[in-house]
């Protein structure tokens, strides 16, 4: 049994307390991340799968893309620091942030690395474009998808090869940060206890790997030959114990398989 329940949009909005309104056509990382944040936690949420960044969301939340939450009394949160430092507050059934403060610098840094800007889903972004744009929409994003995120997270072709290049960068991390914490007899990225980190890692790791049906069946079929495209490009170079650690991530911790939004796939 989650925390999460999926609402639509009038239930949302008529509601009060913590509103999470997401991406709901694709497991979007930040996305990801924030519901099983909440869900590991036990923490009570309405979540709304959104199917697009729009006018109406804009009125309706302040923001310019999703995640956002919401509350009742406070400014819209749509940063990953943000929506965890809220979560944690509210407490749940278990912290996600070391409390010792070298410790929680460490954490926070290498979630910059995934969740940042110029980090591994920032750079996931501009490869996925590049792909629809310079094969005129036959691999990848279509072109209106394109170059509706070209506009908006300021794409250049010639930042691609840095981009993959970060991208391995951070996968070369990661491989690093938990093979020392395996080598002390840890299960987790930064030691006994999972945190946030394990979650970034788990949700950003989604489309960057092959995902089936079943895995993801409210998945729009439209923004699939992106993942297809990005598991092309940086698939074979996600180190195996990486994988093996998102799998028991997913397996021991978050909801499975992925949900999106309230209503059925077929309807959406
Ligand atoms: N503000 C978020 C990042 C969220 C983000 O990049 N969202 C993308 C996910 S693909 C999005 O909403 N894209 C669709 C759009 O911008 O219209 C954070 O820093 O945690």
């Amino acid at each position: 049994m989650s925390s999460l329940t999926f609402v639509d949009v009038d239930t949302a909005r008529a509601a009060s307390g913590p509103r999470l309104v997401v991406a709901g056509g694709l497991p979007s990382p930040w996305s990801e991340a924030a519901k099983g944040i909440f869900h590991v936690k036990g923490l009570p949420v309405l979540v709304l799968g959104y199917p697009r960044v729009d006018e109406a969301l804009r009125a309706w939340t302040g923001a310019m893309n999703v995640p956002v939450l919401l509350t009742d009394d406070e400014p819209p949160r749509t940063g990953w620091a943000e929506i965890l430092a809220f979560a944690e507050r509210r407490g749940g059934s278990v912290s996600l942030i070391p409390t010792e403060p070298e410790a929680r610098i460490r954490h926070h840094g290498l979630a910059h690395e995934l969740c940042g800007e110029g980090g591994f889903g920032w750079c996931a972004r501009l490869v996925m474009i590049d792909g629809g744009l310079t094969s005129g929409g036959s691999r990848s994003f279509s072109v209106p998808i394109a170059q509706y995120l070209a506009g908006k997270y300021s794409y250049e072709p010639e930042q691609v090869p840095a981009a993959l290049a970060r991208m391995r960068e951070i996968l070369a991390l990661f491989d690093g940060v938990l093979a020392r914490s395996r080598a002390a007899g840890h299960r987790y990225l930064l030691g006994a206890e999972l945190t946030a980190l394990d979650i970034y890692l788990a949700t950003f790791l989604t489309h960057a790997l092959p995902l089936a049906d079943a895995d993801c069946p409210q998945l729009l079929p439209r923004v699939r030959p992106g993942f297809a495209y990005l598991v092309e490009q940086i698939g074979a170079d996600i180190p195996p114990p990486l994988i093996a650690h998102r799998k028991y991530v997913f397996e021991t911790h978050l909801p499975w398989p992925i949900v999106l939004r309230a209503e059925n796939p077929s309807t959406a």
